[in-house]
């Protein structure tokens, strides 16, 4: 097979791994200690295989999208969809599940394990087929509430030791202004950001005043996931710039929110967009629009890290990420092991497709189930 067939995919496999997380991770929806997730390895006749990584977590909290529905869905609609006749072409994995109604972060894991093997089979990277720029990305990294602001101050200052070149803080109604005031005071040339997760209404504005004094890079979804129209109002209220990360589900979103002024900034994470090819074109809408990006994270493993830091090296994307070190989260990750330099960036894969691939002994130790939708 070459790199011009249509790609006839045999096998998907789905897989959970659970990796314990160095530290548990708070923010104002819950708090996990161990990441579960959802690996999808696609083999394609002749022997190619791709993999890639679903952000659902284990409760539908950051989105409608769970684990165990995640699971479900590829396993009986998502996966039987595309193994029924060959790929010509990846962007065509989104047109033919187009028809489910949204389950983007199961529909990106799909999409990323077809373009990992297509790519692979090309001998051609994630970052260049996306029209990356750059071969090392900057790193920032989000920090849990913390059980007290001495906790959360030694936390960040281990980060900034190791390179990282913004901290975002997680805020959540209580734990808010006092906090990012202790860290601002203690770090006053830090570039800072915050994100609420959308625990706030615009009744809050008081909040927002106050840190608007604090000099952060951003304030990330600080309301209601579904209401463009109040962030509207908040941001015209405010200096800093409002990014958004839950509200914006597609290019469209992102054009309607800057359209609108609901914010100035804009989190691209390949899950809650439905992949890697829609993740570009709101890069592309963003970059058209004068709007800086970033890339955010969902404490992937390596497999779901590789993209988002193949996204990281598009020309658009102009402030540090959520892409921080494999070391941040796990002890061992399942592929070799993301690093920072000591200037804080990240080298982009240089392997063909995503550039990593998960270490079969280190699976062997991590995964929990599997399950293989076949070709019937
Ligand atoms: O991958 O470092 C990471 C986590 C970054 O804060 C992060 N993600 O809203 O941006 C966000 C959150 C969503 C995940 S919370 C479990
Ligand atoms: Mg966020």
């Amino acid at each position: 097979m070459t790199g011009s067939d249509p790609l006839p995919v045999e096998t998907i496999e789905l897989r959970e791994v659970d990796l314990p997380l160095v530290r548990p991770f708070r923010t104002s929806f819950g708090e996990e200690s161990v990441k579960r997730a959802i690996l999808v390895r696609v083999a394609v006749a002749g022997g190619a295989e791709g993999w890639g990584e679903c952000a659902a977590a284990e409760d539908p909290r950051y989105s409608e999208e769970w684990l165990d529905g995640a699971w479900a869905i590829l396993r009986d609609f998502l996966g039987p969809a595309l193994i029924k006749r060959p790929v010509g072409h990846p962007e065509e994995v989104g047109e033919r599940v187009q028809w489910v109604r949204g389950h983007r972060m199961a529909k990106a894991a799909l999409e990323a394990a077809v373009l990992d093997a297509w790519l692979r089979i090309r001998g051609e990277t994630l970052a260049s087929f996306l029209g990356g720029a750059r071969d090392r990305v900057e790193c920032g990294v989000s920090v849990g509430i913390a059980s007290s602001v001495e906790a959360l101050l030694e936390e960040v200052q281990g980060y900034l030791a190791k390179g990282y070149r913004r901290v975002k803080l997680k805020i959540e109604p209580g734990r808010d202004v006092d906090v990012v005031q202790h860290v601002r005071d203690a770090l006053p040339d830090t570039p800072l950001s915050v994100d609420a997760n959308a625990a706030y209404r615009l009744e809050n504005l008081s909040v927002f005043q106050a840190l608007d004094e604090l000099g952060l890079v951003m304030i990330e979804q600080p309301l209601h996931h579904e209401d463009l129209a109040d962030h509207a109002k908040l941001q015209g209220q405010l200096q800093t710039p409002i990014c958004l990360d839950e509200s914006i589900r597609s290019a469209h979103d992102a054009a309607v929110a800057i359209e609108m002024g609901a914010c100035r900034i804009i989190n691209i994470k390949p899950g809650r967009v439905g992949g890697v090819v829609e993740a570009k074109a709101v890069h592309d809408v963003a970059l058209g629009a004068g709007v800086p990006v970033w890339i955010g994270g969902m404490l992937e493993t390596g497999v779901g890290r590789a993209p988002n830091v193949a996204l990281a090296a598009l020309p658009g994307v102009t402030l540090p990420g959520d892409t921080s070190a494999s070391d941040r989260y796990f002890k061992e990750d399942i592929t070799e092991p993301f690093v920072i330099d000591a200037e804080g960036t990240m080298a982009v894969p240089t392997g063909p497709g995503i550039g990593v691939a998960p270490d079969s002994a280190r699976l062997e130790v991590c995964t929990v189930r599997t399950e293989t939708i076949a070709k019937v």
